[in-house]
C-alpha cells in the first residue's frame, strides 16, 4: 500500500468516527457524470453549505474506479489546459458554495471498473474535512453541455 492510500484510509476511517451527516449542512445540485473513454471519467457538481463555518472538500471514494482523485484544470505556460490532482482539496465556503465544473475543478475517475452507462447513477462517497462523509449519487449524463453544468456561473474556460 502506497503512502497516499494508506493516508487516504486514514481520513476515511476517522471521517467515519465522526457524528451523523443528517445535520451536514449541504445542498448538492447539478451533479453529474460523464466518461471520455473507457477508462477515465469525471463527475461535475454544485455543493452549498448553508453552515456557519467553511469545510473542505479533502477526498472522494467510489467502487466505480481504482482510483478517484479531487482534480483542476490549470492553463500552463503554452496555454494548453493541464488537469491536476488537488490533495489539499477545495475549500466549500461557509454561505457560499463549491463550484466543480467543466473546464474546471471535478472528481476524476481513474480506471473504470466498468464503462459509465447514460442513465446510471453512481455511489460517490464526498470526504469533509468537518461534516465528515456525506453519500450521494450521481447520475451518468454523456449528454450534457458543459454549459448546463452551472446555471450561475460566470466565465467558463473551454471544456
Ligand atoms: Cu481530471
Amino acid at each position: 500500500m502506497s503512502f497516499k492510500s494508506t493516508f487516504l484510509a486514514g481520513i476515511a476511517t476517522l471521517a467515519m468516527s465522526l457524528p451523523a451527516l443528517a445535520g451536514a449542512p449541504f445542498e448538492i445540485h447539478d451533479s453529474y457524470a460523464r466518461s471520455s473513454n473507457t477508462k477515465a471519467g469525471a463527475a461535475f457538481l454544485m455543493i452549498h453549505n448553508h453552515g456557519k463555518e467553511d469545510d473542505r472538500l479533502i477526498g472522494a471514494a467510489s467502487d466505480v474506479a481504482a482510483r478517484v482523485q479531487l482534480h483542476t484544470h490549470i492553463e500552463d505556460d503554452n496555454g494548453v489546459m493541464q488537469m491536476r490532482h488537488v490533495e489539499e482539496g477545495f475549500i466549500v465556503p461557509a454561505d457560499g458554495m463549491l463550484e466543480m465544473a467543466r473546464g474546471g475543478k471535478h472528481i476524476m475517475f481513474m480506471g473504470l471498473n466498468a464503462p459509465l452507462e447514460q442513465g446510471d447513477f453512481i455511489p460517490v462517497t464526498l470526504i469533509f474535512e468537518k461534516a465528515g462523509e456525506v453519500e450521494i449519487r450521481i447520475e451518468v449524463d454523456q449528454e450534457r453541455k458543459a454549459s448546463e453544468a452551472a446555471g450561475h456561473t460566470h466565465e467558463h474556460s473551454s471544456d
